[in-house]
């Protein structure tokens, strides 16, 4: 359990951050690569963008895929091992603790990342925007299953139509999820208080729904390690490992 913060520990923003919550009927986090990051999952702009030497933008594409789908497949099955060895962080275990603060369906969390962390941590309410690297689908048919990390050949073939297989997750250019989608959206229109918590909100339409939270009168929180293109709408900014801060928060509340 989380040790009682002494008097020094806890910050003004700390502070403002517990009050936002305190007073919230309705939360919701939107997580992104960050919060795997103290887990050892390499966020996208700490790479320098580069992934096993490939360029994310170039290569989570279905152009990529088309043209490529070993090259493509190397790319996510270096992702998918790289799975194997890590598991959730502080950070992920207190928003679990949070949850349980909040009346069920009034704790959302809107996760960018498709490292599953959430779910193993024992989140309940969660919206993975952009798929999941443990499940693939079909290219062609409706075939869809949760492989977990088992490794996969170089080109995996669907049992049912003999067709490409894929990652199940979204590239760029591609449309989310609709359930997810419009499930994080109606959170985002009525929650009270809005975490951003480990994203550089520069992949959109997932980033839009902090300005949508905030335009429906939501309470901004980002946590982060550096200023974003979300800190300007902020209530309050925490910088520091998402790690480390969530569990103060989590501490202070409690
Ligand atoms: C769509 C799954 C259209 C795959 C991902 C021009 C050309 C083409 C497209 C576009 C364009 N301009 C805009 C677009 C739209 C595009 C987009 O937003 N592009 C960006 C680059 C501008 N979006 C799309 O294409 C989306 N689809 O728009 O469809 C459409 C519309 C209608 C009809 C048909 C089509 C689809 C986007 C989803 C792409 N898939 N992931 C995979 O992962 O392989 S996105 C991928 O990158 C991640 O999922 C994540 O969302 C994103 C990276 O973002 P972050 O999670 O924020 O990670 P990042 O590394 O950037 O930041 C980490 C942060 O953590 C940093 O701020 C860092 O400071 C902080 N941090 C680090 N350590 C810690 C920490 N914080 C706290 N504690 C720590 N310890
Ligand atoms: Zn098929």
């Amino acid at each position: 359990m989380h040790h009682p913060l002494e008097p020094h520990e806890i910050s003004e923003e700390i502070e403002r951050a517990s009050q936002f919550l305190r007073n919230a009927e309705r939360v919701v986090v939107l997580t992104g690569a960050g919060i795997s990051a103290e887990s050892g999952v390499p966020t996208f702009r700490g790479s320098g963008g580069l992934w096993h030497g490939h360029n994310i933008y170039d290569v989570a594409t279905p152009e990529a895929f088309a043209r490529d789908p070993k090259m493509v497949w190397e790319f996510y099955n270096f992702r998918r091992e790289g799975l194997a060895q890590i598991k959730p962080n502080p950070g992920h275990y207190a928003l679990v603790v949070l949850e349980q603060r909040f009346a069920k369906n009034c704790f959302t969390i809107v996760t960018q990342n498709i490292d599953g962390l959430h779910r193993a941590a024992g989140s309940r309410n969660i919206q993975e925007l952009h798929g999941n690297l443990r499940r693939i689908k079909c290219s062609q048919c409706e075939f869809i299953e949760d492989r977990d990390l088992e490794p996969l050949p170089s080109l995996p073939k669907c049992p049912k139509c003999a067709a490409l297989l894929r990652p199940d997750v979204v590239w760029f250019g591609e449309t989310l999820p609709m359930a997810a989608w419009m499930a994080s959206e109606q959170a985002a229109s009525h929650c009270d208080c809005f975490l951003v918590v480990g994203t550089s909100a520069i992949v959109f339409p997932a980033a839009g729904l902090i300005s949508h939270a905030k335009d429906h009168g939501a309470k901004i929180v980002e946590i982060n390690m550096e200023q974003t293109q979300a800190s300007s709408i902020a209530d309050v900014g925490l910088y520091g490992p998402s790690g480390e801060i969530l569990p103060k928060i989590v501490a202070h509340l409690s």
